[in-house]
């Protein structure tokens, strides 16, 4: 892996080197950020919302359903500012501030464990329980102390030394997982399917990939398929303005799965290389939600039986131990194929995205670092390793 952190990675992800985009305003006009604190937004666990019944066709409006945690007329986007936005910061230094908060509990607790340079029961326990609190998982944690263990150390192990290993066996770990989104648009269009709990990032995340793929020329339909939320409807038609890709929508409460349908019906007619479908993520409770998914799987392979080739799951970078448990209830009923997490930029808890990729071997294909249209990178797991274990 690289070094350098700025040179190209998005080009990377995507084969080929790009010019930089003029500088996009971010995104300033989405979802208040209290609704994505993890405390806010426990993830599918639990029954959200007590309404009895899934917002019927054409329905009263959902706001109705779920009035406490978001405020309708915050979530109504406003078109972007045309003024540049203050210089911002490389990606990688936000990934590194965002993963501070991590790697320097670890590099703190590591200066602690090893001050004596002894390399012993205790200290290897020490070591392993910290790796655990950072969320590395347990069979993470215990391979790194094992090779620490093995490690020729006779003469006393350092705390440099000991982060080195680290580094080592996180990149070890994720190496495998870092692979680039590569859609087939000889398909007309490629179907990705985007899932996650609501709030992790996903309508945001569509409109970066759809600002890549016009970017470079390509015809890309975005379908608005939260249909749960007016306000997930007006977001994405404002990304749909920001990105000049085409959006397929209907008034809140119309059916999802039959939205999707029409969508890929039109995007086929119409010669569309991409098309990129939102979801709710919030329904009345899990098992709504996820009968939702997988109606909107089953009615889009009535169309197009290899479809949807991509199922992206959207994780929430700061709500740690959490996205573990959205990965397995998203796997086994909508089928992921590969992860995107974002908000790594924020005070993120990325530890998890190890223990996730050590268990479920999932790609991961790119990290969100920031709410503006370029912030979507590929995922490097050198770097990321690095700014969680030398930061
Ligand atoms: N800092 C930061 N914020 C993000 C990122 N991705 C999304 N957000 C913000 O997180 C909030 C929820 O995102 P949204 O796309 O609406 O989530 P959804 O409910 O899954 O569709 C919005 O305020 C986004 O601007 C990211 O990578 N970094
Ligand atoms: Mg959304």
């Amino acid at each position: 892996m690289s070094g350098e952190p700025k040179r190209g990675l998005f080009g990377r992800w995507f084969g080929r080197q790009e010019k930089p985009a003029e500088e996009a305003p971010a995104p300033d006009t989405n979802e208040p950020k209290t609704e994505t604190t993890p405390a806010a937004e426990p993830a599918v666990e639990s029954p959200v919302v007590a309404a009895p019944e899934p917002p019927p066709a054409l329905g009263p409006p959902v706001e109705v359903v779920e009035p406490l945690v978001e405020t309708p007329a915050a979530l109504v986007p406003e078109a972007a500012p045309a003024a540049e936005p203050p210089k911002k910061t490389s990606w990688f230094q936000r990934l590194r501030e965002g993963l501070q908060k991590t790697s320097s509990k670890l590099s703190d607790g590591i200066a602690a464990v090893f001050t004596k340079r002894k390399l012993d029961a205790d200290t290897l326990e020490d070591l392993e329980d910290l790796l655990i609190q950072a969320d590395l998982g347990v069979e993470t944690s215990m391979r790194i102390t094992e090779a620490i263990s093995k490690g020729r150390y006779e003469k006393g192990i350092s705390a440099d030394d000991v982060r080195a290993v680290l580094a080592q066996e996180v990149e070890r770990v994720l190496a495998p997982v870092a692979k680039p989104l590569q859609p087939d648009f000889s398909r007309k269009p490629h179907v990705v399917l985007v899932v996650g709990v609501n709030g992790s990032g996903k309508t945001t995340t569509i409109g970066k990939i759809a600002h890549k793929y016009v970017r470079d020329g390509r015809k890309v339909m975005m379908a608005a398929g939260d249909t749960f939320r007016a306000a997930a409807i007006d977001q994405l038609k404002v990304w749909g303005e920001r990105t000049g890709a085409k959006i397929i929508a209907r008034d809140v409460g119309a059916d999802s799965s039959g939205l999707a349908f029409d969508a890929l019906k039109e995007a086929r007619d119409g010669g569309f290389d991409l098309l990129l479908v939102d979801t709710a993520g919030r329904l009345q409770n899990k098992a709504a939600l996820m009968d939702e998914l997988e109606k909107v799987v089953r009615v889009i392979r009535k169309l197009d039986p290899t479809a949807p080739h991509d199922v992206l799951l959207v994780l929430d970078a700061t709500t740690g131990q959490n996205a573990l448990s959205q990965v397995e209830v998203f796997r086994q009923r909508a089928g992921v194929t590969g992860l995107i997490m974002t908000k790594l930029d924020g005070t993120a808890r990325g530890g998890i995205l190890v223990a996730i990729s050590a268990k479920h071997g999932l790609p991961v294909h790119a990290i969100g670092v920031g709410e503006g249209v370029d912030d979507l990178q590929a995922f490097d797991a050198g770097e990321f390793a690095r700014a969680i274990a030398l930061n």
